[in-house]
């Protein structure tokens, strides 16, 4: 199949599962074409199936706000014509669903038919399309889309509840790849950089916007550190990076405490790291959560949104209401006080993460696409 896929090319989880689909797509003899602003980051150009187009949008002094949506359009318009692409599937509605649209409206103008799958990833439902500003315009693309997908029956559930949606929404998990997760033993670690061997390693990686609540993490591992010798390793960047280095010095932490910023090698953190912290406010699904769990990490979240769908509870981490640091606290050092139960746990977290193995997820996609083709 000749597929289009129009994404966020940033670290954000919705950009980072629609890069790896259409990796694993060329791999298995799809042409895939990337359509977006810039390279998502993990995209390596090295598939002769494998296509990327950038949208350019022109500055123009009289635009207070320059047009994306129309660049996006009329690129998905020419793209579509030139390389003969037979579908579209746009990650994140906003406003990706509502250019795909105004793009099939301009094929269908010319003749051209081909229909549009549209993923919801979290927020744009959640957070951002709820915004009363937003909402029509995302409940009409998504009920105009041909095909809806949610990455967790949470976020299925909350679409229906805050939108009139009128189609089916089927839920097609978030996904990963666990041979190249699988925790190597041949391959160094560097472990003894970050800490003592006496010093269990907790980690936390997301984009520290308020959704994140990083204080809370900051917190947690502050409980954490005072029965349990401990590193903390904060991974990414935004908006709360800041409030979390201030609480950091606030409570006397600093030296315990390395923020990385943003990072491409998360799979090498991960490796030596103990514990995962995500205590978000909401999460659709917690793809961050799943890549450590694949690294053989247990996770202790919040159990918002979809995150029950992929920790599971005293099995590969524990849930706790949003904001109770106190009981995330004393799960987190119940696992790392006791070795042999800290092994069962990474052991439960790899296990776990095996349901959502790319290898089981994809023909689900590559059976949408050809029903969606086939139905059109
Ligand atoms: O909040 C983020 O981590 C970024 C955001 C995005 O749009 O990229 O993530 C959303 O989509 C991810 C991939 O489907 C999900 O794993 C995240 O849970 C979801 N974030 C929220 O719902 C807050």
């Amino acid at each position: 199949m000749k597929i289009a896929i129009v994404c966020y090319p940033t670290f954000g989880g919705s950009g980072v599962v629609a890069t790896e689909l259409g990796l694993e797509l060329a791999r298995r003899g799809h042409e895939i074409h990337f359509i977006t602003y810039s390279q998502p980051v993990r995209l390596a150009l090295l598939n002769p199936n494998i296509h990327y187009h950038e949208v350019h949008v022109p500055e123009y002094p009289l635009f207070h706000y320059q047009p994306y949506e129309l660049a996006l359009s009329s690129k998905l318009v020419d793209m579509v014509k030139l390389h003969k692409i037979e579908l579209l599937h746009v990650h994140y509605a906003i406003p990706h669903a509502y250019a795909g649209y105004m793009a099939k409206k301009m094929l269908e103008d010319e003749g051209i038919r081909i229909p549009m799958v549209t993923t919801l990833h979290g927020t744009d439902i959640t957070l951002v399309g709820n915004h009363p500003f937003y909402k029509p315009a995302v409940c009409f693309s998504i009920n105009k889309s041909d095909v809806v997908t949610s990455v967790s029956e949470s976020l299925r559930d909350e679409t229906y509840r805050l939108f009139d949606i009128k189609k089916e929404i089927v839920v097609i998990p978030n996904f990963i790849e666990i041979d190249k997760n699988r925790i190597d033993e041949n391959s160094p670690c560097h472990r003894s950089l970050m800490a003592t061997k006496e010093e269990k390693i907790i980690t936390h990686i997301s984009n520290f916007r308020k959704v994140k609540r990083i204080p809370d993490v900051v917190k947690i591992f502050n409980e954490i550190q005072k029965e349990i010798p401990s590193k903390l390793m904060m991974v990414g960047d935004g908006p709360e990076k800041e409030v979390a280095e201030k609480l950091c010095e606030d409570l006397g932490i600093t030296d315990k405490v390395i923020f990385f910023g943003n990072s491409s090698e998360i799979d090498k953190i991960l490796c030596y790291s103990d514990l995962f912290l995500l205590p978000s406010e909401t999460e659709s699904f917690g793809l961050a959560a799943l890549e450590a769990m694949a690294c053989g990490v247990p996770i202790i979240s919040s159990n918002s949104g979809g995150l029950p769908e992929v920790n599971k509870d005293g099995y590969s981490g524990y849930l706790s209401d949003v904001g109770n640091v106190q009981e995330m606290a004393a799960n987190a050092i119940k696992i790392l006080s006791d070795d042999e139960k800290l092994l069962t746990f990474k052991k439960n977290a790899l296990e776990a993460s095996k349901e959502f193995d790319i290898m089981n997820i994809l023909p689900l996609y590559e059976n949408l696409y050809r029903k969606a083709l086939e139905d059109f």
